[in-house]
């Protein structure tokens, strides 16, 4: 007889940002560090809290409760918010960072994901070390505080990250899921929702430990169909796979002016400094560009896009911006003033380059230059490194995706 084959064990983490919009607002202005902070709607207009400080928490102020109500219970509450694109540029530079350990990574929502990690352990080091590293790696590279929970499949990963909470990890041993959820309360359990704590109560259930006791036919009377899969999950049971999205067809970035332009320096810095960014976002994604595309607007929305292929496929910002230069040289009629510049790389060409022989040394001192950028980048913004070209204008206002990315 053929021997069984071993059990397939996996390693699961789940990051979730702390406080992820909070954050994001004391990264840009660290005054309102150690301050009962929270992003929240307006009361006047009948507005919630997004996310709050634990400053704000200490008062009572939780996510989802009126704004108003808020207030009440913390008169001394900040009321902060700069928009969603923004939240939604910091979600990107968490994705980009996560894509550095696997690219088994499953954006969950803005602010939380899921990494599939079996057999990275050589790589990451076992469980507890892995998570470590990655909850480090991604406060270093976004600035942002984050949580992790890891265990053999999503659900344990999932509740072990916001027991974690703020700033730590947890880790749930094998074998020991059903344990580890024991105690606590069944709506601790992803998707059971405060209907079934309802029901669930009326029959004297609380824990998951008393929900995994159930036997089949009790969970059927109380969930129909439903209930054998609840009780599994009771005990830490799911074999929910980690989703990977499609990896993206084009990344670009655009800019808006705040006053449309004719000066050519000024077009050429916005220009530089796009490409730095899309160079940077391919390096992540572990992309080369063949085709970069220029878009451009003059007044009154009027917008138009013009295309170049690459004989070679890159990453580097110097070719990005001598495609883009040319494309803008041949295209821009420099009679009319622009209002909006916008930089894609397509045609993405996934893994790393073929070296030929003789470009090799150059290559390798170009890679090393590109990551010490990128983590500076990380580190500090896009302010610390800057091409000559791209020095001294304004710092950039709007900025978010188009094109198919
Ligand atoms: N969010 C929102 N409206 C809600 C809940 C959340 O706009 N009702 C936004 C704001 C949060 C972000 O989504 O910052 C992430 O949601 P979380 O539930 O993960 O909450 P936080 O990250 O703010 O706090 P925690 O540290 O508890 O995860
Ligand atoms: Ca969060
Ligand atoms: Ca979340």
């Amino acid at each position: 007889m053929e021997p069984a084959p071993p059990p397939f064990h996996r390693v699961v983490a789940h990051l979730d940002m702390d406080t992820f919009y909070v954050s994001v607002e004391r990264l840009l202005d660290p005054s309102l560090e150690g301050l009962p902070v929270a992003v929240g709607g307006s009361p006047a207009g009948r507005g919630v809290i997004a996310s709050a400080s634990y400053e704000a928490r200490a008062y009572g102020v939780r996510s989802a409760m009126p704004t108003a109500e808020a207030l009440r219970l913390c008169p001394k509450l900040i009321l902060v918010g700069r928009g969603f694109s923004e939240y939604a540029e910091y979600s990107r530079r968490i994705h980009e960072a996560l894509l550095h350990f696997t690219p088994q990574v499953q954006m969950a929502s803005q602010d939380e994901a899921y990494l599939d990690l079996t057999g990275t352990e050589r790589l990451w080091g076992v469980p507890a070390t892995a998570a470590e590293r990655l909850r480090r790696t991604i406060t270093a590279e976004t600035g942002l505080p984050c949580s992790v929970g890891i265990g053999s499949n999503k659900l344990v990963a999932k509740v072990g990250s916001g027991m974690a909470k703020p700033a730590g990890v947890r880790v749930v041993e094998r074998g020991g899921e059903a344990a580890f959820l024991a105690t606590l309360p069944v709506r601790k359990i992803p998707g059971v929702g405060p209907k079934s704590v309802a029901v669930l109560e009326a029959h004297g259930i609380r824990t998951c430990g008393e929900l995994a006791a159930l036997d089949a036919e009790g969970a059927r009377a109380l969930f129909g169909d439903h209930g054998s899969e609840l009780v599994a999950r009771a005990r830490g049971e799911s074999d929910a796979p980690v989703v990977v999205e499609a990896p993206p067809k084009s990344l670009s970035h655009e800019e808006t002016f705040p006053q449309d332009t004719r000066d050519a320096e000024f077009l050429d810095g916005i220009l530089s400094n796009l490409c730095e960014k899309v160079a940077n976002r391919l390096r992540r994604h572990g992309a080369r560009a063949a085709l970069v595309t220029l878009k451009y607007r003059y007044q009154g929305f009027e917008t138009h896009t013009a295309a170049r292929s690459l004989a070679d496929p890159t990453d580097d910002e110097v070719e990005l911006l001598r495609a883009a230069r040319t494309l803008l040289a041949e295209n821009w009629n420099r009679g009319r003033a622009v209002r909006l510049l916008g930089v894609a790389a397509g045609n993405l060409v996934f893994g790393r380059a073929q070296l030929d022989l003789f470009a090799a040394a150059e290559d390798e001192r170009k890679l090393r230059l590109h990551a010490a950028i990128d983590a500076i980048r990380g580190r500090h913004g896009y302010g610390a490194v800057r091409r000559a070209s791209s020095a001294g204008r304004a710092e950039e206002k709007n900025e978010n995706q188009w094109g198919g990315g």
